[in-house]
């Protein structure tokens, strides 16, 4: 990682981890309740917490190996309309299957020490299978962007003072809002937060992503779309990836970072 040392504080560096391995998002969070460790996130391979580079291929959506759970996980029964959170997690230590060493809680002291855009993406699961056994080889549509609103700063960032639980005030978890026209069904809900500003060279984009099992309840009638599939939703020159000007901020507020929608097609809000 690159992190503006000038902007932190010396008690924010006290905190940081010595030994970090960026992070990853183990954790969801509805209607107050954080989840336990991979309840309902997809588990993929040890190194689902470093960086993906691999926007155009089959990890950019559920991770390293994600097209099956590394070991069956719950469906979290979601309404739609309503906001869901996915919570970031350091990588343990010494290897996140190492259950003695394992870090299971979730960590409120830990933040999102990237400043960056996120996206929350979905998949229906073909009727009446199981989501521990979909590829996730359907149709997938986007439902959620979190741009820099003000132009300037990222929503979610290292210094965003938004997900107050106790401390820091940082931003420890991202909230996407399930449209509200959603049909009911089992879906992979795939979330995505991107590091823009690692020197801002091609294919230096950071990119962290993790998929939720959950079943949208309610009336939901309408037809998500435009619709993509992975592999190929997205490459490395898309500027919802490589936005060289995002490391202009922040000294002026900037149309692409108050308006960015991401890579691939646009946003279905229902
Ligand atoms: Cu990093």
């Amino acid at each position: 990682m690159k992190v503006a040392l000038q902007q932190l504080t010396l008690a924010t560096l006290a905190t940081l981890p010595q030994t970090h391995a960026h992070y990853g998002f183990p954790f969801t969070v509805l209607n107050g309740i954080i989840s336990a460790r991979w309840e309902y996130i997809r588990p993929s391979t040890t190194s689902v917490f470093a960086p993906n580079y691999d926007y155009s291929g089959i990890s950019a959506m559920c991770g390293p190996n994600g097209s099956l759970p590394l070991f069956p996980i719950k469906t979290l029964k979601v309404s739609a309309g309503s906001e869901i959170g996915f919570a970031v997690s350091p990588q343990t230590r010494d290897g996140e299957w190492d259950e003695s060493k394992n870090t299971k809680e979730w960590d409120p002291t830990f933040w999102m020490y990237h400043s960056g855009p996120a996206s929350a993406w979905m998949s229906k699961a073909p009727e009446g299978k199981d989501l521990n056994e979909y590829i996730g080889d359907g149709d997938w549509f986007k439902i959620d962007v979190k741009p820099a609103s003000d132009g300037l700063n990222w929503d979610y960032s290292s210094s965003a003072q938004i997900n107050i639980v106790n401390l820091p005030s940082f931003s420890c978890w991202m909230n996407f809002t399930i449209p509200a026209a959603t049909p009911p069904g089992k879906y992979l809900l795939r979330a995505e937060h991107l590091n823009m500003e690692n020197g801002g060279s091609y294919k230096t984009t950071e990119m962290y992503q993790s998929c939720a099992h959950v079943e949208i309840t309610g009336e939901g009638k309408g037809t998500p779309g435009p619709v993509t599939h992975f592999p190929g939703a997205f490459d490395a020159k898309d500027p919802g990836i490589w936005l060289p000007s995002a490391l202009w901020r922040p000294f002026k507020p900037m149309d692409e970072l108050k308006e960015w929608q991401g890579a691939g097609p646009e946003v279905w809000r229902g």
